[in-house]
């Protein structure tokens, strides 16, 4: 995320914006998103306070006790390593210690890589969306802005909504937060976004040994270990990362590269 925070002249809620503006892109205004979804929320006060029992409820459900700052996060749901022509899950998260109204970001992708099937809100931190969550392949975006209407603001962690991918072509995917606002519940609007958590995925050929030996979501000196003690022994098909019938230090070297992703 390459971002840089301007305030609107009229001293109202200001909105992190990077180069490409990919939301003037879309076609959207960014100050007239963060307006309509306060104008929401004000819209539909009485309407939430009766059905803020319930909201708070699964508030409580998904908050945790340990928040460092306000963030975005992407995160995997199974596995980051995936094979061409399968599906997996992004759920992208916030996270605040500080109470908050507002969530809106861009999330983007590489669509040559990766094709968004669809975005589901059913379990999700937001009360009411401003804009719903909007996803387009040919731009390789999923935007969204919406309305979080705990009385005091919400604080902690929760889900905003879940991307669900396809893999269609081999390579390294990176997914990244663009845009991003978290407001604050102090009558201001301030953007208290203090950093986002990005992910990449790794889409491989249909076939080809998955880099992630152990399965621990991660390509770290631990697999690369096991692909070490396995090259004196029978062929096992597993290590062989570019499938050429061996397990030698090309494969090896396939890992390093991919050493800590
Ligand atoms: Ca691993
Ligand atoms: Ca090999």
């Amino acid at each position: 995320m390459r971002a840089t925070n301007s305030r609107s002249r009229s001293g109202g809620p200001f909105f992190y914006t990077d180069s490409s503006d990919t939301l003037a892109t879309l076609g959207y205004n960014k100050y007239s998103i963060v307006k309509s979804v306060l104008r929401a929320i004000n819209t539909h006060r009485h309407k939430i306070m009766w059905g803020a029992p319930i909201a708070l409820a699964l508030f409580v459900s998904v908050q945790s006790s340990i928040v460092d700052g306000n963030s975005f996060s992407l995160t995997a749901s199974s596995t980051r390593f995936v094979e061409v022509g399968t599906s997996f899950d992004v759920t992208i998260g916030i996270s605040t210690e500080d109470p908050i109204n507002v969530a809106a970001a861009i999330v983007s992708y590489p669509p040559t890589l990766l094709q968004v099937t669809g975005v589901s809100s059913d379990e999700t931190a937001i009360d009411l969306w401003a804009e719903e969550p909007f996803f387009s392949n040919e731009l390789g975006v999923v935007t969204f802005a919406g309305g979080l209407l705990k009385k005091a603001g919400f604080t902690g962690t929760g889900t905003v909504a879940t991307i669900h991918f396809s893999a269609v072509a081999a390579g390294s995917a990176h997914l990244d937060i663009s845009s991003p606002a978290l407001l604050a519940h102090d009558g201001k609007g301030t953007n208290v976004l203090t950093h986002t958590s990005e992910t990449t995925v790794v889409v491989r050929e249909v076939g080809q040994a998955n880099p992630d030996i152990n399965g621990d979501g991660s390509v770290t000196i631990t697999d690369i270990n096991s692909m070490y003690l396995t090259i004196l022994r029978p062929y096992n098909a597993r290590y062989d990362m570019d499938g050429n019938g061996k397990v030698n230090f090309r494969d090896i070297a396939h890992l390093f590269g991919l050493l800590g992703s």
